[in-house]
């Protein structure tokens, strides 16, 4: 039984940027899920953090997943993730840094346009098996607080909009400049996976947290936008990326 435990959220982009790199290097590892809200206690004792991921490796607690990302680096340097080339491996770092930016706007957007839809709640609620009714009282209390904890208000989320619109053409520009497979270089890096896992909610790749919806209930308007983003070259790439490295 492994002592490596990654406590998340299953529907966090941010706990499956962790997750990504854990399956990548072959390190085993326990989920605990914690509960939206009252995480908080937990995380601040853990990590003095509010948020998720949390990896515990033995007697190793770290919080946030650029940390968890260089710890795991440092510390299992088999299957890198970060070149040897200083040039490349800084390139790599710029970009992972860029796409956890991209990442808050990704969620924004997404919550602005679907928050309301009982799937959303039910996806972030569910896994932790609570009793029907508890599930029933939370999922208005929690829907709200997610409202307010990530600013999902029509102007925010308008600008978030083209946030992520800037997250996408970074892709194509990088993909442009390089060999149309991964972002820097010849290989799979932390770039790679940290602009794949942060934009995957929009693309929603079978089998992940995020495939929960029957798009043809979605509003035409919204149907066009995943369309769209599905099909142009960015949303490929997320897509090829699941398919191929995930
Ligand atoms: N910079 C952090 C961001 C993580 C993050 O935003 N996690 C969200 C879930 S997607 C969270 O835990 N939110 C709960 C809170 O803020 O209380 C990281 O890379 O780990």
């Amino acid at each position: 039984m492994t002592d490596r435990i990654l406590y998340q959220f299953p529907i966090s982009h941010y706990c499956e940027k962790t997750r990504w790199q854990l399956d990548h290097k072959g390190l085993g590892f326990r989920i605990h899920n914690l509960l939206p809200g009252p995480h908080r206690i937990r995380t601040r004792l853990m990590a003095r953090i509010d948020t998720l991921p949390i990896l515990r490796d033995g007697k190793r607690t770290v919080g946030d997943s650029t940390r968890i990302a260089y710890y795991l680096e440092k510390t299992y340097p088999e299957r890198p993730l970060l070149p040897e080339d200083r040039e490349l491996r800084a390139r790599v770092i710029e970009l992972e840094q860029q796409f956890d930016r991209i990442g808050v706007h990704v969620r924004r957007w997404l919550y602005g346009q679907i928050i309301d839809r009982p799937e959303v709640m039910d996806a972030m609620l569910t896994p932790y098996g609570l009793p029907a009714m508890v599930q029933k009282v939370m999922t208005p209390v929690t829907r709200e607080a997610v409202r307010r904890l990530y600013r999902i208000q029509p102007k925010a989320v308008m600008r978030s909009e083209q946030r992520v619109e800037e997250g996408l053409a970074l892709v194509e520009s990088c993909l442009q400049k390089g060999n149309g497979h991964y972002l820097v270089g010849d290989t799979f890096t932390l770039a790679d996976i940290a602009a794949a896992s942060l934009l995957a909610p929009l693309l929603s790749p079978v089998g992940t947290p995020w495939d929960i919806f029957d798009e043809s209930t979605l509003s035409p308007a919204l149907q066009a936008q995943l369309h769209k983003l599905n099909t142009r070259p960015a949303g490929q790439w997320v897509l090829a990326r699941y398919g191929q490295d995930r």
